[in-house]
């Protein structure tokens, strides 16, 4: 079994062999946060401004940078500003999902230009093994050492089809790739119990769908909670509405970082592989 979960992100960073995840899990202990901020607002001044203010209490800003009406260079230069002021990564939820050809031309170019800014970018393997091979080729050439991809093995809205013979693909060709694909967009730890996982594996599992007082929207999403995220063997909560969209989103931010982090603590202090 090869299960981390249970050894602290600082005992994981040490052993990591990848640059990106070494500097998230140094972020995490630093800041003790393990919240990833979904900041779906769609003007750059609005981006902007939650950034800014939630920004000391997150380790991650998640972006839907396509929904914005005025997105600029400004926004791009904004993120990557405050990114470095508060200390965060950036994560463009894209999704890629298409052939391979086509997904390096939508994340190195067009006016978005994802590869340039987002330090974490996600893609399906709908299409199979050739998108992350693209992905991966593009990362490997620009040869820097900060960016990396999440393989979306599985989505928390009603009836999703990114279930069983689709994520057990996502973790075998995730093994593929060691060196840029650094774990998983899912509900919970997927390789734990994988009979075919080395010892050395670190998969690093993002959370999404984690609400502290909601069931779900009208409109298929599902919620579990920060707790049970962690439970889980999530390692990263994906929060958006909860926190952006609440009457005060700074107490919102710190009561999820508390209760992530809290999570995070009663875990690697009791849980055994
Ligand atoms: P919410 O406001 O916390 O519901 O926002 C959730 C965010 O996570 C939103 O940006 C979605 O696009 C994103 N998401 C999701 O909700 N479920 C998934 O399975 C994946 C992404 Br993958």
């Amino acid at each position: 079994m090869a299960s981390k979960s249970n050894l602290s992100f600082e005992t994981r960073a040490v052993n990591h062999p990848n640059p990106l995840v070494k500097r998230l899990f140094a972020i995490a202990e630093r800041k003790q946060t393990n919240i990833v901020l979904s900041a779906d607002l769609t003007t750059s001044k609005e981006l902007l401004g939650i950034a800014d203010s939630l920004g000391p209490y997150i380790a991650v800003l998640k972006t839907h940078i396509d929904i914005l009406s005025d997105f600029n260079q400004d926004t791009i230069d904004g993120l990557v500003a405050l990114s470095e002021k508060h200390d965060f990564l950036l994560f463009e939820d894209r999704k890629y999902i298409d052939i391979g050809n086509t997904v390096q031309k939508q994340y190195k170019g067009g006016v978005l230009k994802i590869h340039s800014w987002a330090h974490i970018v996600n893609a399906s393997i709908l299409a199979g093994e050739g998108i992350i091979q693209a992905l991966d080729q593009t990362i490997r050439e620009a040869g820097v050492q900060d960016r990396a991809i999440l393989i979306l093995a599985e989505m928390t809205s009603k009836g999703s089809l990114a279930i069983g013979e689709y994520t057990r693909a996502s973790v075998e060709i995730a093994r593929k790739y060691p060196d840029t694909v650094l774990g998983f967009v899912s509900t919970r730890e997927l390789s734990k119990h994988s009979p075919n996982a080395p010892s050395t594996e670190d998969f690093v599992v993002f959370t999404t769908g984690v609400n502290i007082s909601s069931k779900g929207d009208a409109l298929g999403q599902q919620y579990q909670t920060p707790t049970t995220a962690m439970q889980g063997g999530s390692d990263f909560l994906i929060a958006g509405r909860g926190i952006y969209a609440s009457a005060d989103p700074i107490a919102s931010v710190k009561e999820y970082q508390d209760a992530g982090w809290k999570a995070y603590k009663q875990r690697i202090a009791t849980d055994k592989p």
